[in-house]
Parts: structure tokens; C-alpha cells; sequence
């Protein structure tokens, strides 16, 4: 038999690209040279360094998918979850980040945009010259956004909206924010509105006091009638399929991203396991730290193999829905639980920044509740293969 590479056991770098190799080995470079140092600054003071935004935009990292002509550089969608691993290995953060901009901000406009709002948004939100945001959740609808309040009132040149969002990854620095209204123009359909910064009435309060994603900024939005002009709507998006289209991105990117974050506890784990002597030998050499070592290397590697075959499925646009909610969920719900065990076999030190484990398990505390709960998942594909709701 072949011999086992135990970090890689069933050899998902040979399943890729030499294109797709080369946009990781790029971004992991990155991650590990500009991402690792700032990190544990960042999270004990709570601080998002906006410059991080530039930097992966000169990198090519913000909405990669996107094409050329827009600022992308046309990447598939398994480069894009290739990437949110190795931001997700340094901190969930960061990879909110690069989702947020990437997925929930660019793809709306490149997909349900006219071509003048392509052109005047994308570029600046690919370089990181601007920042984007998603608004969904409202204080009283989280996992049942289609029952929001934030209303669109026709008037002369466009639209006013009025309504609350919360947790709204970046909302406090974003110069551009997609929100997502009722509209009495449209017989209440949800429509998404393009808002910038500096429009009459738009307040983005910082949320403070979060002990998970420290390292990034979440914030409301606060809208009292706010004039959005007609060219600020995007005409090709009506109903929750509009927010869920771009969900299904983010949300297949985080399934990566979180293995990412495990991985980079299972490591730690391993390592720290090998070297730390008690009972006169390893700790790694008792059968209880190689059985949780044993349990981290199975799942991290088949959340892997299911990442990857799910981005060849977007890529090959055969993916349903239900599919990414299964791998968001599981691959989110193994990684909380690798990064608690790797947290409890780092004894006392597990609980210091240095180490890195216990910001991988507050932050993945986050990583599971947003883009849908593990519960509401597990609603989803309870759904889906019963044809029965029980959401109500
Ligand atoms: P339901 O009846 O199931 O669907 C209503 C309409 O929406 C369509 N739809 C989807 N379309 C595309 N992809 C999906 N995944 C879709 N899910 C639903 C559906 O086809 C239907 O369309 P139409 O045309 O027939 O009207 O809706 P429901 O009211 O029963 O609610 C169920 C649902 C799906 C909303 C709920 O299960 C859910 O997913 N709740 C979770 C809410 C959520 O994920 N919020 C995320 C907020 S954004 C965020 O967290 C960003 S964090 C980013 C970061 O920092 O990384
Ligand atoms: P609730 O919906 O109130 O859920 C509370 C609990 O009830 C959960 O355990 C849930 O699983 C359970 N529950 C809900 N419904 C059911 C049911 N039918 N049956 C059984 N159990 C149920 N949103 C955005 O729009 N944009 C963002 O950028 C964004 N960024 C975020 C960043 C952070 C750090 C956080 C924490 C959240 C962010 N969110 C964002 C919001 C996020 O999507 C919501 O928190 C999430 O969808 C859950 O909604 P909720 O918090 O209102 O919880």
C-alpha cells in the first residue's frame, strides 16, 4: 500500500489545478506573512485593520470570481473556497471579511446589477478601495428574514428606507451597503437597494463587547428615511432568492474556511502534544490525545473532500442549495468541536491568545450561528428530503 500522508490523507492537493494550486499557495503566503502577525493585536483590542482590505484586493482575492472587465480575475469557485481556508486558518475575521466583500457585496452587484452599477462599484470594491456590507438581519428577524420591517417607499427619482439591520458584518467602516427592503413598489417584494455612505439619515453604530470575531467589525444599520436613488436599486433580484443567491456563495466559502480554522487547531494540537512531556512521555503518546487527534484528522479530511467536491458542483452549476447547507453546517459544527478539544488538550496554556486555540473556538462560536444556524441547516435539509417545513 501507499504510504500515508497524515495531513493530507487522501490527497486532495493532487485533485486540483496548477491554476488552483498557485491561487492558494499565493494566498497562504499572504496569510502567514501579513495575516499571523497582526492577528492576536487585532483580537485582544478589538480592531479591524482596514488596510487588510487593500491588501487582498492587490492580491486579487476580493471577489475573485468576478470577471476581469469588473476587477476579478476570474478564479472558479474552488479557488475562492481554497482561499477562504488559508484567511480561515489565520482567523474567521478576516475570512468574514473577504466573504462579506466577495460574495454578499460583489456578486449581488455583478448579478442582479445594471451594467453602469458594475462598472462604478466593482473595481473600487475589488481593490479594497471601498469597503461593502450585507443587510439582512433586523433585531426581531435572524433566521426568518423574510418576516423584516426595513420598507422601500416609492418617491420622485427613487426610493425612502426606513428599518433597522443587525450584526452586520463591517456595516461601521463600509462605504457601500446592500440592503435588503420590503418594497411597496414592488407588491412588498424583497428588493435589494445599493446605499452609500454619506447619504442623509444612514447611521452604522459599532456593536462592542463581541468575545467572538474580535478581529472584525460588526455593526446596524440605521436607516430613517433614507433617499435612495432609482440607479441604486438592483433591478434583477426580487424576493429571498435575491439575499439567497448570494448566501449560497458565502456559505460554501465558509465550509472551507472553518476547515481551515480547524486545521490550523488540529496542528496545534498535534504539536503541542508531541512536545509536552507528562508522566515522563509525550503527551501524544497516550491513547486518549491519538484518539482526539484521530477524530480531528477524519473529519478535517472528509470536510475537505466534501468542500472540494461541492465547488466542483458550483463550478459545474449542479449544486442545489441543500448541498451547501450540509457542508456549511457539518463542516462548521466539526470545526467548533475540533477547536474546543484542541483548546482542552493545551491544558491552562489552551486559554492564552498566544496559542491561538481559544480565538479559533470563540470565533467559530459565530462562524456556526451566522449565514444560518446549525439548527436552522439542519431544518433546511430536513426539508429537503421530507418535503415537510418545520421552520413554524
Ligand atoms: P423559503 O420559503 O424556504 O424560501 C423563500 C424564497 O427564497 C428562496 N430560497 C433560496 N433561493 C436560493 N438559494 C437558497 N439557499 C434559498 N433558500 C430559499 C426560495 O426558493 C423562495 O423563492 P421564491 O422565488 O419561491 O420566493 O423561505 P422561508 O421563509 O421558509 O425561510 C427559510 C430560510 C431559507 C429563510 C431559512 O431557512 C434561512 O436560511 N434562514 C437563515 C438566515 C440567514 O442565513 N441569514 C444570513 C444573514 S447574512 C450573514 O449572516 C452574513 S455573516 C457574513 C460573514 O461575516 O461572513
Ligand atoms: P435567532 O434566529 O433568534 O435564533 C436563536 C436560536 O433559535 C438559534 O439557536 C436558532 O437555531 C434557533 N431557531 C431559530 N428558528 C428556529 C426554528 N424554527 N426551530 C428551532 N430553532 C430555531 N447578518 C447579516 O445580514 N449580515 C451580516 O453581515 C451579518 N454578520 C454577522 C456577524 C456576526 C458576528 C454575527 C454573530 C451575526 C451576523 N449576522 C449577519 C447575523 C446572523 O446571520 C444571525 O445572527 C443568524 O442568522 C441567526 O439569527 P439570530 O441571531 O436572530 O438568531
Amino acid at each position: 500500500p501507499a504510504r500515508l500522508n497524515w495531513e493530507d490523507p487522501f490527497l486532495i492537493d493532487d485533485q486540483l489545478t496548477d491554476e488552483e494550486r498557485m491561487i492558494r499557495d499565493s494566498a497562504a503566503a499572504y496569510c502567514q506573512d501579513r495575516l499571523a502577525s497582526r492577528v492576536i493585536e487585532a483580537n485582544r483590542h478589538e480592531v479591524f485593520h482596514r488596510e487588510i482590505m487593500n491588501e487582498m484586493g492587490e492580491l486579487g482575492l476580493l471577489g475573485s470570481t468576478i470577471p476581469e472587465e469588473y476587477g476579478g480575475v476570474g478564479a472558479n469557485y474552488v479557488g475562492y473556497g481554497l482561499v477562504a481556508r488559508e484567511v480561515e486558518r489565520i482567523d474567521s475575521g478576516y475570512r468574514s471579511a473577504l466573504s462579506v466583500q466577495s460574495s454578499l457585496v460583489m456578486h449581488p452587484i455583478f448579478a442582479y446589477g445594471t451594467d453602469s452599477q458594475r462598472s462604478k462599484f466593482l473595481p473600487r470594491l475589488a481593490s479594497g478601495e471601498w469597503v461593502g456590507c450585507f443587510g439582512l438581519t433586523e433585531p426581531d428577524h435572524g433566521s426568518d428574514p423574510g418576516g423584516m420591517t426595513t420598507r422601500a417607499k416609492p418617491v420622485d427619482g427613487g426610493y425612502r428606507l426606513s428599518g433597522a439591520k443587525n450584526w452586520i458584518t463591517n456595516s461601521p467602516i463600509a462605504d457601500v451597503f446592500i440592503v435588503w427592503a420590503k418594497s411597496d413598489a414592488h407588491d412588498n417584494a424583497i428588493k435589494g437597494f445599493i446605499l452609500e455612505r454619506g447619504m442623509d439619515g444612514l447611521e452604522t453604530p459599532k456593536i462592542e463587547g463581541k468575545f467572538s470575531l474580535r478581529a472584525s467589525t460588526t455593526g446596524m444599520i440605521q436607516m430613517d428615511e433614507v433617499f435612495v436613488p432609482q440607479d441604486n436599486l438592483l433591478p434583477h433580484a426580487e424576493g429571498l432568492a435575491g439575499p439567497f443567491g448570494c448566501l449560497n456563495r458565502a456559505r460554501y466559502g465558509i465550509a472551507w474556511g472553518a476547515m481551515g480554522a480547524a486545521e490550523a487547531c488540529w496542528f496545534a494540537a498535534r504539536d503541542y502534544t508531541m512536545d509536552r512531556k507528562q508522566f515522563g512521555k509525550p503527551l501524544a503518546a497516550t491513547q486518549l490525545i491519538q484518539k482526539k487527534l484521530a477524530d480531528m484528522q477524519t473529519d478535517i479530511s472528509l470536510g475537505l473532500l466534501g468542500a472540494l467536491r461541492l465547488g466542483r458542483m458550483i463550478d459545474d452549476h449542479t449544486a442545489s442549495a441543500e448541498l451547501i447547507s450540509l457542508m456549511k453546517r457539518n463542516n462548521c459544527g466539526r470545526a467548533l468541536a475540533i477547536a474546543r478539544e484542541a483548546r482542552d488538550m493545551h491544558g491552562g496554556n489552551g486559554i492564552s491568545d498566544e496559542y491561538g486555540v481559544i480565538r479559533h473556538v470563540m470565533n467559530l462560536e459565530a462562524v456556526n450561528t451566522y449565514e444560518g444556524t446549525h439548527d436552522v441547516h439542519a431544518l433546511i435539509l430536513g426539508r429537503g428530503q421530507t418535503g415537510l417545513q418545520a421552520f413554524q
